[in-house]
């Protein structure tokens, strides 16, 4: 695991930054706090909104977790904005956010909503997300092609325990961890279940997918519009592609939803998906690099 990232391809963004849909307006997640609202002309910091005075909320099962940060002006919390701070990694991968009064200010924008949320650092709260592939076939094992004599692209997706919603099984990077073995430790824990697999299972799996899942390609590195957003703290993801283009890996995968997941499957990529937070367009830039 420790050479993952060196045999990773990286390629460099071409992907449009999501803006602020799924966190903008309604209820804040697991809360009642109402989002203030705000139109799409006035998210930029650069328009003048005197009258933004959104909800303070930091949710209290964050408080005291040994993952989440102190409170700002906490004389135990001095934090290292825009930089890596100890194992934390405070940079964004949207270039250097602004700090005003101590408090880091959300790079795409207004929310609505100050605070932490439920999220557990100030500024860019970093996640990693595995995008598992293969070709559509039928029982003859010929691909399926779509009207438009497309191929058809699965992938592995996970119904989210807390929202219900269909989602990558992507997952946060922990202190010091290396975010390219975060996506395949997640996918693990999160689409398999390694969570309950002996120490002998677990080898057993190593042997028969590490080769595989060291052949990420590096499709999505950036700002994730997800609806935990606030004003002060933010996703930001880097995504993998582990593609199977003879279904010879991935075929014998046993999927199995992990704690924080509520179902998984192997899904179609269709125009019409609909995803936890900005996955959608994760997904398509896959399809994008390997049909269009
Ligand atoms: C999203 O939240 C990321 O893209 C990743 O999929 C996920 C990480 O958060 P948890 O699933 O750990 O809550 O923004």
């Amino acid at each position: 695991m420790k050479c993952l990232s060196s045999t990773y391809m990286i390629r460099t963004l071409a992907m449009s930054v999501a803006t602020h849909i799924k966190c903008r307006g309604g209820t804040y997640p697991r809360s009642s706090i109402q989002r203030l609202s705000v139109p799409d002309h006035k998210i930029s910091w650069t328009v003048e909104y005197p009258e933004y005075n959104p909800p303070y909320y930091t949710a209290a099962s964050i408080q005291g977790q040994p993952w989440a940060d102190l409170e700002i002006g906490d004389p135990n919390f001095k934090p290292k904005w825009n930089s890596q701070d100890g194992t934390v990694n405070r940079e964004s991968y949207m270039g250097p956010y602004k700090v005003v009064n101590d408090v880091p200010l959300n790079p795409v924008g207004r929310t609505g909503v100050q605070g932490r949320g439920v999220l557990g650092r100030w500024g860019p709260n970093h996640a990693a997300d595995p995008i598992v592939t293969r070709w559509k076939r039928n029982e003859t094992g010929d691909i399926q092609y779509d009207e438009n004599n497309k191929p058809i692209l699965q992938f592995v997706t996970i119904k989210r325990r807390d929202t219900d919603e269909w989602a990558l099984p992507g997952g946060m990077v922990d202190p010091g961890e290396k975010v390219a073995a975060t996506a395949v430790r997640e996918f693990r824990e999160e689409a398999t279940s390694s969570l309950t697999m002996s120490e002998n299972e677990k080898k057993a799996w190593q042997e028969k997918f590490q080769k595989f899942f060291e052949r990420g390609d590096e499709v999505y590195r950036g700002y994730v519009d997800d609806p935990r957003n606030t004003d002060n703290a933010w996703m930001e993801t880097v995504a993998y592609n582990f593609h199977d283009e003879n279904d010879s890996v991935v075929g014998t995968l046993k999927l199995h939803a992990g704690d924080d997941a509520v179902g998984v499957q192997w899904l179609d990529i269709t125009p019409n998906l609909n995803l936890y937070a900005s996955h959608k367009d994760i997904v398509k830039e896959v399809v994008k690099r390997k049909i269009l």
